[in-house]
């Protein structure tokens, strides 16, 4: 990248780069050939960067002779202004001695205009003004006077006009207008959108207007960033793609099932003026605005399947946000998160105009090059909200107008829609797809972890659970006859009475560091809270003079990695073991992990996809949110070392009883995503086979005094973060201010991030004392509120 900035240099607004990049990306190459590798990324990001558009057109441009195969790996670049005067053309008759064939590009040839019909103007500076003025008298003197007043005022209008007409020329009212050939019709509506905000801006200049504006105008950028990244891809596809999608026998039932979206669309309407973005945990807003998002997630879900030609999962649910709010989210073939570009897809669509819906899929269907007569599966859940009914079936009609196969679950947590859907795309490999499926395994692998523990008393098998007034209390109440009195849970706030959310749950115990309403624990025992979903849980105790104690996602990390850790030790097993936290770890959780426990510790990004990922590139991967959203991730290699131990008869006792440990360690834990139930069955486990009582986990290491505040800024993006969000890029100097006020306390750290799910900046701090870290949170916050464009009162010392 440095490199080509180097040729290019400084900004140039006109740019042509002709050359073999040797980069493979599908964006210039289709057909069989297609494949994306490092260069081909680099490539396609300096192309965004530079505003570039790439002219090939999906041709091949080297041949190897020997084989016959084509490659794309010349490539004709240029700015975008430059885009609509190109022409590119591959002289494949002859390779004139090279094995690269000559690229012809003319530049300048076609000046390619459209001309626009509209109303002509008047040419005032051409007007023969004396010829007005005797004209208009002449007919003036013509109307009739004795009519009511409109006939008058119809009679004075047509003699003015009609004598202007006479003495002002007028324009043709045809205006050239330059050709944009990535200009697609989603610009046209985002446009429409970001203009109709604007005009309602003016209207009422307040400040949520305003974030629409702002939001509608990203949008914009967006749209006509993919617009144009995606032009070079739509002239080579239009021709491969269209004609066989078109062609085909199966056009006519096609043009009938879009029909059917069209209909079906016209019940989900998208209310006015509403721009939402799919995000951290995908939608996420109040529930009365997400019928349509709703019916065209069943939409995208049905092409997604198409396109991977597996089951796809789609789950209601706004986790811990408030009762009123809903939202929706997509699960991907092996029961991850939707991959990135889906969820660009997913914006898209749903912010498309109702007349625009169409296009906007007939274009994922063409970009994505789907084979509309492939078969889809989608399989749905939702949670316990109120609203979550109606915005399910909203969902399934989705995905029945485009003809998909539907399988609803119901109510069910989020992991375990997870886990469905790892289950049907596995074949049952990995369990049976049902939800009694799920409970067996689970159940059946935390009785023989725990079964040959010594002398566990009632007490050590007693739990609290806090159910948040959701779904998990729902589920673990299920449960719990598959787990034969091993586990004797006590379930507060089940949902039979409070709000969902409202005062307990995960997240609010996390963020209040207070215990959950309506729980009633007595000194030392042991609790925990899952959020409205249930792929998080905290863990906590009442300790000495009812001194609360909280156990986070950083400290259920460490007991289930040193658990890990010792019996891979006890096993013989060498298998790399890391732990994967974000910014938000405390402090000394990681020195814990680092220099005690000498594991492997990483840091990425919030937001469970990229926890998730790093965690697959080890043996074992423990990854935690310190909300305690987590989960543990075996490579296929270390699974199957596990197995072969733990079928091994020639070892000895002690590595073939750490073998089957693992082993049914891993039938305990979801693998999919963070899972609460499954979690929860973990630790306890953890701590019967350890003889851990919650204190002595606790005592672990101790956690820095933390603080997490929020800031309201006119536009959360002017924040730009960069290593793992644990440094601010931009605005300027907002970074230097941190680092100054850091400085002024001990053991002492702190950072901001743009949340991902609230229109608010974070700041996070820690340091020695509570005082210590609650000050540097507030002066962060001051510091941001001053040079981040903060809106409404100055944060407050707390
Ligand atoms: C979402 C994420 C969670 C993250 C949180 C951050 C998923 C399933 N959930 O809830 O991992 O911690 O957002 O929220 O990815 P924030 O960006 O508002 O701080
Ligand atoms: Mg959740």
């Amino acid at each position: 990248m440095e490199v080509l900035e180097r040729v290019e240099g400084q900004e140039r607004s006109k740019v042509m780069w002709c050359g073999d990049f040797n980069a493979h990306n599908t964006l210039w190459v289709g057909g069989e050939g297609k494949r994306m590798d490092g260069n081909g990324q680099v490539m396609e990001h300096f192309i965004e960067r530079k505003d570039l558009v790439c002219l090939n057109d999906g041709r091949g441009t080297r041949i190897d002779v020997a084989t016959g195969k084509e490659s794309a790996l010349d490539l004709t670049l240029v700015s975008s202004t430059m885009a609509g005067i190109c022409e590119w053309e591959v002289w494949e008759e002859s390779a004139v001695g090279s094995d690269h064939y000559p690229i012809v590009c003319t530049v300048g040839q076609r000046e390619e205009e459209v001309l626009v019909d509209g109303v002509g103007r008047w040419v005032f500076g051409r007007a023969k003004w004396d010829q007005l003025q005797e004209l208009s008298e002449q007919v003036m003197a013509r109307v009739d006077m004795r009519g009511d007043v409109d006939s008058m005022k119809n009679w004075v209008r047509t003699a003015l006009v009609g004598a202007a007409t006479e003495a002002i020329p007028k324009s043709s009212g045809r205006r050239r207008r330059k050709a944009v050939p990535w200009w697609t019709e989603e610009c046209e509506a985002m446009v429409r959108i970001r203009n109709r905000a604007f005009r309602v801006l003016k209207r009422t200049h307040n400040f949520q207007h305003l974030i629409q504006y702002k939001q509608a105008q990203a949008m914009v950028k967006i749209t006509i960033r993919q617009a144009k990244s995606h032009v070079a891809r739509r002239i080579g596809k239009l021709s491969i793609h269209s004609t066989s999608l078109l062609a085909s026998s199966s056009t006519t039932a096609r043009m009938a099932q879009f029909e059917e979206v069209s209909q079906k669309s016209a019940v989900h309407p998208m209310p006015v003026g509403l721009v939402l973005q799919y995000g951290t945990a995908g939608f996420r807003t109040n529930a009365k605005q997400l019928d349509h998002v709703m019916f065209r997630m069943g939409l995208l879900a049905t092409l997604r399947s198409k396109k991977t030609k597996a089951t796809i999962g789609v789950m209601v649910t706004a986790s811990h946000n408030p009762e009123e709010d809903n939202g929706v989210k997509l699960v991907d073939p092996m029961g991850e998160m939707v991959t990135p570009a889906w969820e660009g897809y997913a914006t898209q669509l749903a912010n498309a105009e109702q007349e625009g819906l169409l296009t906007a899929l007939k274009d994922v269907i063409e970009r994505e090059a789907i084979s509309m007569a492939q078969e889809a599966s989608v399989f749905v859940g939702k949670d316990t909200r109120p609203s979550s009914e109606s915005l399910s079936q909203a969902v399934l009609d989705g995905v029945h107008a485009l003809g998909g196969h539907s399988k609803d679950y119901g109510l069910v947590t989020t992991p375990q829609l997870h886990y469905m859907v790892c289950c049907q795309n596995t074949q049952g490999r990995y369990g049976e797809a049902t939800v009694k499926g799920y409970y067996r395994k689970l159940s059946q692998a935390f009785i023989q972890l725990t079964k040959n523990v010594p002398n566990r008393t009632d007490d050590q098998k007693a739990l609290l659970v806090d159910g948040a007034n959701g779904i998990g209390a729902l589920k673990v109440c299920e449960m719990e006859t598959y787990l034969k009195n091993e586990l004797q849970l006590s379930l507060f706030n089940d949902g039979s009475s409070g709000k969902l959310n409202h005062l307990c749950g995960a997240d609010y115990v996390k963020v209040q560091q207070r215990a959950p309403k309506g729980v009633e624990m007595t000194a030392g025992e042991r609790c925990c809270s899952y959020d409205g979903d249930a792929d998080r849980i905290v863990y906590y105790y009442s300790g000495s003079a009812g001194r609360f104690h909280l156990l986070d996602g950083d400290k259920i990390a460490t007991l289930i990695s040193t658990y890990l850790k010792e019996l891979l030790t006890q096993a013989g097993l060498d298998l790399q073991i890391a732990v994967v936290q974000t910014a938000y770890a405390n402090g000394s959780s990681t020195q814990y992990l680092e220099d005690t426990m000498k594991v492997i510790v990483r840091c990425t990004k919030t937001g469970v996809k990229h926890l998730h990922h790093a965690a697959q590139e080890f043996d074992i991967g423990v990854y935690f949110e310190a909300n305690g959203h987590g989960t543990v991730l075996f490579s296929k290699a270390a699974e199957e070392k596990i197995q072969q131990l733990a079928q091994d008869s020639n070892t000895n006792d002690e590595r073939k009883r750490a073998a089957l440990l693992l082993q049914n360690t891993v039938n305990l834990i979801n693998q999919t995503v963070g899972d609460a139930i499954s979690d929860m069955l973990l630790i306890e486990a953890v701590l019967a086979i350890r003889g851990m009582t919650v204190q002595q986990w606790d005592a672990i290491y101790t956690d820095l005094p933390n603080r997490q505040l929020k800031v309201k800024v006119a536009d959360r993006r002017v924040i730009d973060t960069t290593d793992a969000e644990r440094r601010t890029v931009s605005p300027a100097g907002l970074q230097e201010a941190i680092d100054s006020l850091v400085k002024k306390y001990r053991q002492a750290r702190s950072f901001v991030r743009p949340s991902g799910t609230e229109d608010v900046v974070r700041v996070y701090a820690e340091a020695d004392t509570q005082e210590s870290a609650d000050a540097l949170a507030h002066e962060v916050s001051l510091a941001v509120y001053r040079l981040a464009g903060g809106v409404g009162e100055e944060p407050k010392p707390l």
